[in-house]
């Protein structure tokens, strides 16, 4: 991968972000749209969803740390090296993460805060936090979005298992009277193994601590929620392998929802290299990270994750600090579908998620998703992309949707160099 545009927006010398001015350089490409959010902090706003879910989630483990205050700029180092990232790690390109310049960047994920927590002594907590990622833009798709990391470490004597063997029990009696659902053929394997520095048995019982305390969360969240859910289908949840450089064996959770398997979380066995950097020594957990947005859609049925940065009354008056309950939509608002196509300059260096970002930064919240009908592999040089405006919150005019894209084409032409079809 490349690590910068060849073609992309100037930037003045410095930025200002929250009130601190911060040199730019070559790879600097945080547009106004995202600094604009990062002050927001939606999970700690009271009666928002996402803060709810955050309490919610944070009174099902009553005895870890639960943090939320940590800054979302940190250095490349934090958010990759030190979770043992590969030097060439797609995660690190400019086309998928936004960075302020080339040693300060918006975590990507709340595990970047991994080794400070742990540095710091703690060994059960909960971390929620805003992250950024450069993606593309549909209905479960935002550039912001959040998680909570959470991570549990135990002793590894004698002492240490017998309390983790003791957990597992109690945990394993407390889901055997529960009636959720759940497919697990995410096994310790050869492509998802046990980390060489681990006991094979003591890996093998920390992993079952952490898909019980994960299933015993998801019983939590969905357990209740669901019961009264008329006319709906038993709530369906799947443990796969995974692979994260920073866990051994690792693993993903999803849920059926709207006919889709959705991913809602990551986890897996600490690997011991996070922990050695952390100064923490004899331990062995595990950690997970989980997107709050994913699961409090499904939970209070909001169709769009943009709706989670609706000022409007009509959305934000619905929640009561503390309780889970189901949105009831506003009238959808008229969707108006703009085309446009162009040839690429040669050697433009242009991603996708380029465009997707300037659509962004241009319509901000008014743009409902991007298709790209022509995929941009098929004809070389030359793209389509069919945009789809659309307010959650009050019907688009005709001309104002047309001022958009007017500038949104502009600003493909002056910014990329493009040539209009
Ligand atoms: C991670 O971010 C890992 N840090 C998770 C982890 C933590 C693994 C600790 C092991 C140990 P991933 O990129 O899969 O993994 O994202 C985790 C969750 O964030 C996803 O399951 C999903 O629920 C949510 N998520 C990811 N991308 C988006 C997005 N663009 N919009 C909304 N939610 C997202
Ligand atoms: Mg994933």
């Amino acid at each position: 991968h490349r690590l910068y545009s060849t073609v992309k927006p100037k930037y003045p010398p410095s930025i200002d972000i929250c009130g601190t001015q911060y040199p730019t350089d070559e790879v600097t490409n945080i547009t106004p749209a995202i600094i604009s959010k990062i002050p927001i902090r939606l999970h700690t706003q009271p009666a928002h969803p996402l803060s709810n879910l955050r309490s919610l989630i944070e009174s099902h483990w009553p005895d870890f740390a639960h943090l939320s205050s940590f800054s979302p700029l940190v250095t490349p180092f934090k958010n990759f090296d030190e979770l043992s990232f590969p030097k060439d790690h797609p995660g690190r390109s400019v086309t998928d993460s936004y960075y302020i310049n080339k040693d300060l960047m918006l975590r990507t994920h709340t595990s970047a805060h991994e080794v400070e927590v742990f540095r710091e002594g703690q060994s059960k907590w909960l971390l929620t936090a805003d992250v950024y990622r450069r993606d593309e833009i549909d209905a479960s798709h935002y550039p912001v979005f959040h998680q909570v990391e959470g991570a549990k470490l135990y002793e590894s004597n004698s002492t240490g298992m017998k309390q983790l063997e003791q957990d597992n029990l109690r945990l394993e009696q407390y889901l055997a009277k529960s009636n959720i659902v759940i497919e697990d053929v995410a096994n310790v394997s050869e492509t998802n193994p046990v980390q060489e520095r681990h006991d094979a048995v003591q890996a093998e019982m920390v992993a079952r601590n952490l898909k019980l305390e994960l299933n015993s969360l998801i019983l939590t969240l969905f357990g209740g929620a669901r019961e009264g859910a008329e006319g709906e289908e038993p709530l369906r949840v799947r443990w796969i392998e995974a692979y994260f450089p920073f866990t051994s064996p690792s693993f993903e959770v999803e849920v059926f929802f709207r006919g889709k398997w959705l991913e809602i979380l990551g986890c897996g066995v600490i690997r011991q290299a996070t922990l050695d950097t952390a100064g923490v020594q004899n331990k062995i957990g595990w950690a997970f990270g989980l997107g709050l947005e994913r699961i409090a859609m499904i939970l209070y049925s909001i169709p769009d994750i943009r709706l989670f940065w609706s000022t409007d009354p009509r959305f934000l008056s619905q929640f009561k600090e503390g309780e889970i309950s189901t949105f009831k939509s506003y009238s959808k608002y008229p969707s108006c579908f703009k085309d446009v196509s162009f040839w690429l300059p040669e050697n433009s260096g242009f991603h996708e998620n380029d465009f997707c970002d300037l659509v962004r930064d241009v319509a901000g919240d008014l743009v409902e998703d991007i298709d790209a009908f022509v995929h941009p592999k098929t004809k070389r040089g030359s793209l389509c992309y069919r945009i789809n405006y659309c307010s959650m919150d009050r019907s688009l005019s005709n001309e104002e949707t047309n001022e958009i894209h007017k500038t949104v084409v502009s600003r493909l032409t002056n910014e990329f160099g493009v040539e209009i079809r």
